[in-house]
């Protein structure tokens, strides 16, 4: 697989609803899309990261720089024999995987189509259909909230999970417990909460939770082992784990008994799978996040889900609770039961909408051999 060339876009799209956490809230997604090259295959990356370094260090404007000057080079006119091999020409670039993610999937895209196998099989999938879960971000009243969580159970959704942060937290969950005593609940603080806060968390206790997501610092993994010894509820890690060794860490000192595995957050598909398996040989389950993701990531995440480990129901729902119009055909569905039934078409099993993609495109550069 020669890398011929990559075109990077960035496209604007308004959230159908703003998406609010204890970092901030958005409305507007700004994203970079990816599409290499290669000998007549062509495969497309989404980029996870943000619109602003909130999440993580990384967003829009770092992710496009790093991947016109730094990774786009080192992997054109190269020949690659999988996409797998794309990892150590980029491995010189320090950190930046949202932005090596991108170019990494795109390689995984094309490799899938070129061998004309579906990406899920690629990746070592066994699954045919996945759980699904919703993310329900901070809302301006409880009452609003209440109603997102009724229509996303009519909807089937498996597991409920809500932001919290200090001031939104043990009182919406008693009012959700109030309604739904039975439900999958979860809540994700995305680094809200201190050590010091230990007592307060432990009122969390109550609401019987699948689990707390990122209780503590975005880039700790100690003293969250230090709070699951004082907390009986489960907790799982999400920003903390940047790659394998990371979770091989968590996991060994008892940081979380459940992991969220973001494949932009570690940086692409093979380091994912390294994440997976590491858990799995750990007794760990873990789920896929998910980044407010248009259909190109979408339906990356769906591939990923079908390993093994993905025991748990991730945050990877259907297109239109993002997107009024989505970039792909069909849009991702959920069935009555929570479930996406996996496609078995070569490659992702969704095509790519590039009219729409066009329209929707704020800027766009293609980088080639010759120009290196
Ligand atoms: O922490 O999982 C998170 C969205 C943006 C940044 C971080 C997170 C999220 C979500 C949304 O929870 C998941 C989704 O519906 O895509
Ligand atoms: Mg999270």
């Amino acid at each position: 697989m020669k890398v011929e060339a990559i075109t990077l876009r960035e496209i604007q799209m308004p959230l159908v609803h703003f998406f609010e956490t204890s970092f901030g809230r958005t409305y507007n997604r700004r994203i970079l899309l990816l599409t290499v090259h290669c000998e007549g295959a062509e495969g497309w990356g989404e980029c996870v990261a943000g619109e602003g370094p909130f999440y993580s260090s990384e967003w829009t404007e770092t992710v496009w720089a790093t991947i016109k000057n730094y990774l786009a080079p080192a992997v054109l006119g190269r020949t690659l024999k999988s996409a797998r091999a794309s990892g150590p020409l980029m491995a010189r670039v320090r950190g930046h995987r949202m932005a090596k993610a991108a170019v990494e999937n795109a390689l995984w895209d094309a490799e899938a189509r070129q061998r004309r196998q579906p990406l899920w099989k690629l990746l070592g999938g066994t699954r045919r259909e996945i759980a699904c879960g919703v993310s329900i971000g901070i809302q301006d009243s409880i009452e609003w909230l209440l109603e997102k969580i009724h229509i996303e159970l009519a909807a089937g959704y498996r597991r409920i999970k809500v932001k919290v942060k200090p001031g939104w937290d043990v009182d919406v969950l008693e009012r959700i417990r109030a309604c739904w005593p039975d439900i999958t609940l979860s809540c994700d603080a995305n680094s809200a909460y201190s050590l010091d806060e230990v007592e307060h968390l432990r009122k969390f206790e109550q609401f019987n939770l699948l689990m707390i997501e990122q209780p503590l610092w975005d880039d700790d993994i100690y003293y969250h082992a230090r709070l699951q010894l004082e907390l009986r509820t489960s907790i799982c890690l999400d920003e903390s784990i940047r790659h394998v060794r990371d979770a091989a860490f968590a996991v060994d000192v008892g940081a979380c008994r459940i992991i969220n595995i973001k494949v932009g957050r570690v940086g692409g598909f093979t380091e994912a799978k390294k994440v997976h398996d590491v858990c799995q040989a750990g007794g760990v389950p873990v789920w896929c996040g998910g980044m407010l993701e248009t259909g190109i990531g979408r339906a990356h995440n769906i591939a990923l889900s079908t390993l093994e480990n993905f025991r748990l129901p991730g945050d990877v729902s259907a297109s239109k609770r993002y997107w009024k119009e989505d970039i792909i055909e069909p849009e991702v569905e959920v069935t009555g039961q929570g479930m996406i039934v996996i496609r078995d078409e070569p490659g992702t099993g969704y095509r790519v909408r590039e009219d729409l993609i066009e329209k929707l495109t704020v800027r766009k550069e293609t980088i080639r051999v010759e120009n290196k």
